[in-house]
């Protein structure tokens, strides 16, 4: 089996509403989707979402690097040859969700061609995911209102706060009305996008001490080295790093430089094959681990999903797979659905996932 063609389709979908959090907002999905096809007609899918206030990566650059530098370096590969693919696309510094994307659309054909889900093929633990909810910045009152409207119709019961405002009582006041209205009934954690010093940090995690956080992502930059160790001795709940410890070496280093205990991996950024790897560099070190949303579409979450499912360590923490409900529209001829509080794996082959053709003539931007 060859790769024939590699295509890289922009598109944008309008989000219901504007999530917001301390690294930036989001108001349109404006996201690539990757279309591998080989010589024997198998189509692999997968899609990228740029976010270019945390990796620096645009629509646009999405698609100049694959159109440009890796459709060329993989045309006429076969598939099967996964780190190969992967030591040619690594020539290439950066770029994540690209690579990502081009590595997940090759799980998918993998699958096709052997009649075998991806989760499968990964590691094949369980065909679920218990579903933790993002909540965007707004007033207290209405992110109350957001969490009972997933609960109610999504079962959902897990709920990640986004916090790092100033001051740090906006975002005290929303985990408390929170915790106020639905008691134990619910998991809460916090993700701070880096927004908090050091300081406020701690500050942050004292006012909440009784609020039975979970655990608490990106408070404050990785640069601040010793803020951020100094942060780790003194707090009582896991400190999680997302977008500061993406590659293996960075997670390392963070992790044994005592400035967190805990990962967040997604696979919008270091595909199955990447993901798989930090997973059992997690496993060596000891560290948890949680699957995160890059605000993934339904295509991202069903990869995140096929990934999460895979493996027990990852299926220990809800996992963070229904921002696509703030979309206003999907790719999927079969969209997802969460229902008590749960995702399931299709029955499908590879990620089992089809592209409606019209939707997608409807919202492409590439003319
Ligand atoms: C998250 O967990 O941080 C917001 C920014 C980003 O890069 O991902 C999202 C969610
Ligand atoms: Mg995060």
């Amino acid at each position: 089996m060859k790769i024939r063609a590699v295509e890289a389709i922009p598109y944008a979908i309008p989000y219901v509403k504007p999530l917001r959090f301390a690294s930036g907002e989001l108001h349109v999905a404006e996201h690539v989707l990757v279309r591998i096809v080989t010589d024997d007609g198998i189509v692999g899918i997968a899609e990228a979402p740029p976010r270019p206030f945390t990796y620096g990566e645009t629509q646009a650059s999405i698609k100049a690097i694959i159109d440009s530098i890796f459709a060329p370096q993989i045309i006429g590969d076969d598939p099967y040859d996964r780190e190969a693919v992967a030591v040619k696309l690594h020539r290439t510094v950066g770029n994540h969700t690209a690579k990502a994307a081009i590595d997940m659309a090759l799980w998918d054909i993998l699958g096709q061609s052997a009649g075998i889900s991806v989760t499968d093929l990964l590691g094949g633990y369980t065909d679920r995911l218990q579903v933790s909810h993002m909540l965007g910045f707004e007033e207290p009152g209405a992110m109350v209102a957001e969490a009972e409207r997933m609960r109610a119709t999504h079962g959902i019961r897990t709920f990640k706060v986004k916090v790092g405002r100033r001051p740090i009582q906006l975002d005290i006041d929303v985990c408390r009305a929170l915790r106020g209205r639905f008691g134990d009934e619910i998991t809460l954690y916090i993700d701070g996008n880096r927004g908090w010093t050091a300081a406020e940090s701690a500050r942050a995690l004292d006012a909440m001490s009784d609020l039975g956080l979970s655990f608490a992502e990106e408070l404050c930059p990785a640069d601040d080295v010793i803020g951020r160790r100094w942060l780790a001795a003194q707090a009582r709940i896991p400190l999680f790093a997302d977008e500061s410890a993406t590659r293996p070496a960075e997670i390392a280093r963070e992790v044994l430089d005592g400035g967190v205990t805990g990962i967040s991996i997604k696979t919008a950024r270091t595909g199955f094959t990447g993901s798989l790897r930090i997973l059992g560099l997690c496993e060596g070190l000891g560290v948890d681990v949680v699957i995160g949303n890059q605000i993934d579409g339904q295509l991202g979450s069903l990869c995140n999903l096929a990934f999460g499912a895979a493996f027990e360590r990852t299926t220990r923490r809800p996992a963070e797979l229904s921002n696509f409900l703030d979309m206003s529209d999907d790719l999927l001829q079969r969209p997802l659905l969460i229902e008590n509080g749960e995702l399931r794996v299709a029955e499908s082959a590879g990620l089992g996932a089809d592209i409606d053709s019209d939707k997608l003539t409807h919202y492409r931007t590439d003319g």
